[in-house]
């Protein structure tokens, strides 16, 4: 497929949405540069859940309720671990399961590669034509700092249920990680890239932390580059996870000109959803250009739309 090539970030189940309706229009032309930060061992395994979202998503086997996991799946091997007094609060499905142990396993291999390559050729075994790209091949696992002290990712998001207040954020390694060469040739390439509906303090926040990826836009950008993002917030709320209270407690408004305006810097033309009108003119006053739409991804369609109307505005 010739024509334009795109760049999206994204994090889990909103990015890998909106991963998927640019899909449907570019195929092999895009590159989805996934947040690592949420990764973690579990079982001696290695998870990479937004990649993995991402990866269902665009395979269109993820479990249609909560976005992340294989439809269908089931859950023999974690009630087995649990029975062995395994931690069991991190429910890895069979099937889901299968991608941990493939993974974990090539990359023990002397011969398995990067961390890059190690996923590039499962997303070949899957069959999908875009590349989803991890930011950096070095681990930069996020914290979140509590009452309680310093929490891994999952510990703060899943066993902990996002309840208790979040203090800072750290992305631990970060300075020691870089965009590999796949993540700087898809840059070189690219004549859009879009943010992605995706938390921006612990999803789109750790991919522009890596030193150098923020270089990587701006190359694109002074190439002629168009950027794009989408407001992760709908009416102060989001749809899914903790990003409006993550938001305020960490000192920025909880709403799509909060959003604006922590991306000011980099993006052209600004996505809010028609609840979110009203901040049109606000957005536009940090020198963005918007598009107002519906930006609810409810089924395929809708996610196809979505990507059409933000690829053209970025024309
Ligand atoms: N989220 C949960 O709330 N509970 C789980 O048990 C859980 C398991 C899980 C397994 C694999 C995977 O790729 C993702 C999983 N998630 C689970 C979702 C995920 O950890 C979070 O939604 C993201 O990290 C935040 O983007």
């Amino acid at each position: 497929m010739g024509g334009p090539k795109v760049v999206a970030l994204a994090g889990g189940v909103g990015g890998a949405k909106l991963a998927h309706g640019l899909a449907a229009h570019l195929g092999e032309r895009l590159s989805v540069v996934v947040n690592t930060g949420d990764d973690c061992e579990r079982h001696g395994l290695l998870v990479m859940p937004d990649h993995d979202t991402v990866l269902y998503n665009l395979a269109g086997i993820e479990q249609a309720g909560l976005g992340w996991g294989i439809e269908g799946d089931t859950y023999a091997a974690m009630d087995q671990l649990a029975a062995y007094g395994e931690e069991a609060w991190f429910r890895l499905g069979d099937r889901d399961l299968a991608l941990h142990v493939a993974r974990s396993a090539r990359l023990r291999a002397d011969d398995g590669g990067r961390l890059t390559e190690v996923c590039l050729g499962l997303q070949r075994a899957l069959g999908l034509a875009p590349r989803i790209l991890p930011m950096s091949d070095a681990p930069v696992p996020t914290q979140v700092r509590t009452a309680e002290g310093w929490l891994d990712f999952q510990e703060y998001f899943v066993h902990q249920r996002q309840t208790p207040d979040v203090l800072e954020l750290r992305f631990a390694g970060v300075a020691d990680a870089s965009p590999t060469p796949e993540v700087a040739a898809a840059f070189g390439e690219a004549s859009a890239i879009v943010l992605c509906p995706s938390n921006p303090l612990v999803s789109i926040g750790p991919i522009l932390a890596v030193p150098g990826m923020r270089s990587l836009l701006a190359a694109a950008i002074a190439r002629g580059a168009r950027v794009a993002a989408v407001s992760p917030i709908i009416g102060g709320r989001a749809l899914k996870g903790p990003a409006d209270r993550m938001l305020a407690a960490l000192g920025h408004e909880s709403s799509a000109l909060g959003v604006a305006r922590l991306y000011a810097d980099l993006v052209d033309v600004f996505v809010l959803d028609n609840v979110d009108a009203d901040a049109a003119p606000a957005v536009e006053a940090l020198g963005m250009r918007t598009l107002v739409t519906d930006t609810v991804m409810t089924d395929d369609a809708s996610r196809a739309r979505l990507a059409s109307e933000v690829l053209a505005a970025l024309r």
